[in-house]
């Protein structure tokens, strides 16, 4: 059932409160694309014996995500093609009511929401039967964090994302130096004066995410419907099989100088896989370890839109 447009309430809250009104806390995970969601979860599924129910969204047609993930955790599910925050709400409600439909309550639900979204769109989910928020995490990447903030094309989402939550985690800390992390931190408090903040210098900062107690209520109503995502565009671009890290490093260079995002799992020589992480600029390929269990995938290349979008080539489909 599908809510009407721009009635947030109107497809949530089932009213059958299961588990005998028990309500499992809820972590909501937002951070601008690349910004370091999926390696922090990371980090906290391979800390934990909890049962944590993960709820990872990538708004391309592959989830990258899912797959990193779910080497560490049986219970991950994947949020595909679109945006949890407006685009795929119904699938949001459609698998929070197949959670609620299980005999036992998973300990903990992290949603790990797309690099766009903007988390206080998702809260009235958090706290719908059978779950309360328990926290909203947003990650900054220091290398990135006050050139996205300075962009008239970014700092919207940029503000968004950071409004609603109750802890900050500015990650890739290690990788800017003394002062930068001092001007990525005043320009976090700069805009959310009381949040808590932290820096985090290796993506090990997992077990921070769980169990804050969020500090306020939001008024999710309150907020137009979001079009952040229509700021962005998702490409595929079909990548050779096999191939090897060094002509994917060179694909890399040759995309567009406005992707923001890029990540896929190519097929390297004799059958392994190999990761490929892009983020502004930074970019990366490695072998994915345990690869057996991969699927080679397309690469899923986002970018943010300009008012004339330009074509470059990229072989989409
Ligand atoms: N050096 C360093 N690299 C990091 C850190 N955190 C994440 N990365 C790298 O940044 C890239 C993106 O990290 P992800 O965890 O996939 O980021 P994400 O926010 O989940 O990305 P999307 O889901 O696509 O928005 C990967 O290559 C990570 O290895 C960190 O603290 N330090
Ligand atoms: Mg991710
Ligand atoms: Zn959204």
């Amino acid at each position: 059932m599908a809510p009407a447009d721009g009635d947030l309430l109107a497809d949530i809250d089932d009213g059958i409160a299961p588990w005998d009104g028990r309500r499992v806390p809820m972590t909501l995970l937002g951070g601008y694309l690349g910004s370091g969601k999926t390696t922090v979860l990371n980090d906290l599924l391979r800390r934990t014996d909890r049962a944590i129910a993960v709820l990872v969204n990538d708004v391309g047609e592959i989830n990258i995500d899912a797959a990193l993930l779910k080497r560490r955790s049986g219970d991950t599910i994947e949020l595909t093609d679109g945006c949890v925050c407006c685009s795929i709400k119904d699938s949001l409600s459609a698998t929070l009511a197949d959670l609620r439909a299980r005999a036992t309550p998973p300990d903990h639900v992290v949603i790990e929401l797309s690099g766009v979204a903007d988390p206080t769109q998702v809260v009235p989910w958090a706290n719908s039967d059978g779950f309360r928020l328990d926290g909203v995490v947003v990650l900054a990447d220091a290398t990135n964090f006050v050139e996205r903030l300075d962009d008239e094309r970014t700092r919207p989402l940029i503000l968004r994302q950071l409004e609603p939550a109750d802890l900050v985690i500015v990650s890739k800390s290690e990788l800017v130096t003394a002062d930068e992390r001092v001007a990525v931190r005043d320009a976090v408090l700069a805009e959310v004066p009381d949040v808590a903040i932290v820096d985090d210098l290796d993506g090990s900062l997992g077990s921070t995410l769980l169990d804050l107690g969020t500090r306020r209520g939001r008024d999710a109503t309150a907020i137009p419907p979001p079009s952040l995502l229509d700021a962005h565009t998702v490409e595929l671009v079909t990548l050779p099989r096999p191939t090897t890290g060094a002509a994917l490093m060179d694909l890399l260079e040759k995309l567009p100088g406005d992707v923001v995002r890029a990540k896929g799992i190519a097929e390297g020589p004799d059958g392994t896989r190999l990761l490929i992480q892009q983020v502004g600029r930074r970019r990366r390929v490695g072998p994915l370890p345990r690869a057996e269990d991969q699927e080679p995938t397309d690469l899923v290349v986002i970018r943010v839109a300009r008012p004339e979008p330009v074509r470059v080539g990229l072989t989409s489909r």
